[in-house]
Formats: C-alpha cells, sequence, structure tokens
C-alpha cells in the first residue's frame, strides 16, 4: 500500500503537522491547556484525517513512530514558551492503546523531557478509557511510574469503555475526560443529564479533575458550569487550529 511506503518519506519530510485545541477553565473562560491533534497533509492525497490513517498505523506499528514524532514536537513547542519567557501551557498528547504497552514508554517520554529541559508537568498523557480495560494491570504500573516522574494522567474517551467504579477508584489518574455523547445530551432525557452531572460529582469525590469534550453550544458550556465541571473542549470555544494560530489565540484569551 502506498500509504505505508510513504510514513517514513512523510516524517521526512514534515507531511504531519500538529493541531492544537485549547481547553478552557469553565470557571473565567482562560486558557488552561490543549490538545495536541495530529493532521497529515499528505502531497498526493492531500488531508488525511487521523481516524482514517491511526487504525491503520496501529496495526502496523508506525503508530509508535507517529506519536514520538508528535510528543517531540509538542516538547520542542514547550522548549520555545519556555525559552521565550512566554507563559506556559500545559499539553496534552495521546498515547496510542499500542504504544501504551512499549516497555520503553517511560524511558521515551523521561528522555524528551529532559532534552527539552521541561517540567514533567506540562506534559498531559491521554490514555483512552478502553485501553485501560484491556490489560488493567500493565497499565496501571505504567501509569503509576509515569505519574512518579511527574506527568499529569488524562482518562481520554471516559464513557466509552467500561470501567467499572470500582477500577476508577483504584486508578492512579488526574484527570477524566468525558467522551462527547455524554455532552450532547443537553437537549436529551433528562436521565442523561443527570447521568452527566452524577459522573461530576463521582470524578469530585475521587479527586479527579474534569474535562468535558465536544463543547458546541453555549447552553452545553453553561449546563457544565453549572454541574462544577472544571474544564471544557469543543468548537464553542475553538476548533483544534495551527500551532502559530493558538499562540495569537492565547494572546486574546489570558
Ligand atoms: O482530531 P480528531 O481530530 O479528528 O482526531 C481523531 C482521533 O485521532 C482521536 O481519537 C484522537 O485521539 C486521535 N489522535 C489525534 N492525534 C493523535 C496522535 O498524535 N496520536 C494518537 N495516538 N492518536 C491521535
Ligand atoms: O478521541 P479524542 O478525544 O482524542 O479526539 C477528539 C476528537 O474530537 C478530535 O477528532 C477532535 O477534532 C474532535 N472534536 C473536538 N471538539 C469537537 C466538538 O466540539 N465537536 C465534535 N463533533 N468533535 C470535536
Ligand atoms: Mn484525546
Ligand atoms: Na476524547
Amino acid at each position: 500500500q502506498v500509504i505505508l511506503d510513504s510514513i517514513k518519506t512523510a516524517l521526512l519530510e514534515n507531511q504531519f503537522e500538529i493541531y492544537y485545541q485549547p481547553k478552557y477553565d469553565l470557571s473565567n473562560e482562560t486558557i488552561a491547556g490543549a490538545e495536541a491533534l495530529v493532521r497529515w497533509n499528505h502531497p498526493v492525497k492531500g488531508f488525511i484525517s487521523p481516524t482514517d490513517f491511526i487504525p491503520l498505523f496501529e496495526r502496523n506499528g508506525f503508530i509508535t513512530d507517529l506519536d514520538i514524532y508528535v510528543w517531540e514536537t509538542v516538547c520542542r513547542q514547550l522548549h520555545h514558551w519556555l525559552d521565550n519567557g512566554q507563559p506556559m501551557i500545559p499539553i496534552s498528547v495521546n498515547v496510542s492503546r499500542v504504544d501504551i504497552y512499549n516497555p520503553e514508554l517511560t524511558r521515551i517520554l523521561t528522555g524528551l523531557i529532559k532534552k527539552y529541559n521541561l517540567k514533567a508537568e506540562y506534559l498531559h498523557i491521554e490514555i483512552t478509557e478502553t485501553a485501560y480495560t484491556e490489560n488493567p494491570d500493565q497499565i496501571i504500573s505504567t501509569v503509576l511510574e509515569l505519574r512518579k516522574l511527574g506527568f499529569i494522567i488524562e482518562m481520554d474517551d471516559f464513557g466509552t469503555g467500561y470501567s467499572s467504579l470500582n477500577m476508577l477508584s483504584e486508578l492512579p489518574i488526574h484527570v477524566l475526560k468525558l467522551d462527547m455523547r455524554f455532552i450532547q445530551s443537553e437537549n436529551a432525557k433528562r436521565n442523561r443529564k443527570n447521568i452527566l452531572s452524577f459522573i461530576i460529582s463521582l470524578a469530585k469525590w475521587l479527586d479527579l479533575q474534569v474535562v468535558a469534550e465536544g463543547v458546541e453550544t453555549e447552553k452545553q458550556a453553561q449546563m457544565l458550569k453549572s454541574m462544577d465541571c472544571n474544564y471544557a473542549q469543543g468548537y464553542y470555544f475553538a476548533k483544534p487550529m495551527p500551532h502559530e494560530e493558538f499562540e495569537n489565540h492565547i494572546k486574546q484569551h489570558n
């Protein structure tokens, strides 16, 4: 397949671009962080969405090179802000369900932090909920190790998997990112709103911070704020954007 041959070239030719989607503090609407999301500008096929190539890369093993490339680009960006005396906004990176089992993972991440002279707390690590349920014991020990090293751990797409409440109480994570389907229920049945509100309260009891994803309307943002949700991300606030635009965005909002 063409797509397979082109990954090495793609990395060499910088065809992957990192977009940043801001995350807002709902209490004052300032930018509290951002998620790094990769885009592939293919010279022939044009723009390819991550939903089209990530699953393929997870099957053929290219995901590791890509994820490391994304983490390093983000660390270089953070180092640039540090060097220029700009405010440090923590950036969340995605770790594929494949890479989470890589025995080199913690070594790679600490290597990057050292290389770019960063505090680990500026790099937030997103691990999707479904990955935790595949092999909880191994993930828990990796997450514990990352946590000890100072990284902030976020559980992504919460609500798409089947974490038991018991498991949630034992996971050494810092942040729960609620899957969009919870949020996009503002006009839905009262029961769904009650579930959202309950999950936010539960997270608080467990001392976890909560990020709502896929916030598209003011009404949703208001609802989340009234439920005491900490942070929100979504098209209502801002879409993922290139780094220059993100830097301007920070200047305007913080
Ligand atoms: O950005 P959306 O922009 O279309 O992203 C689609 C999916 O791709 C999401 O599930 C997101 O988590 C995943 N994704 C985006 N960037 C990365 C990345 O750098 N690494 C991994 N592993 N997944 C990513
Ligand atoms: O799986 P993960 O949470 O990492 O990926 C987030 C995905 O959601 C990305 O594809 C991103 O572009 C997309 N996204 C971000 N904000 C919104 C939103 O408000 N609405 C919708 N429909 N998608 C969003
Ligand atoms: Mn994510
Ligand atoms: Na998500």
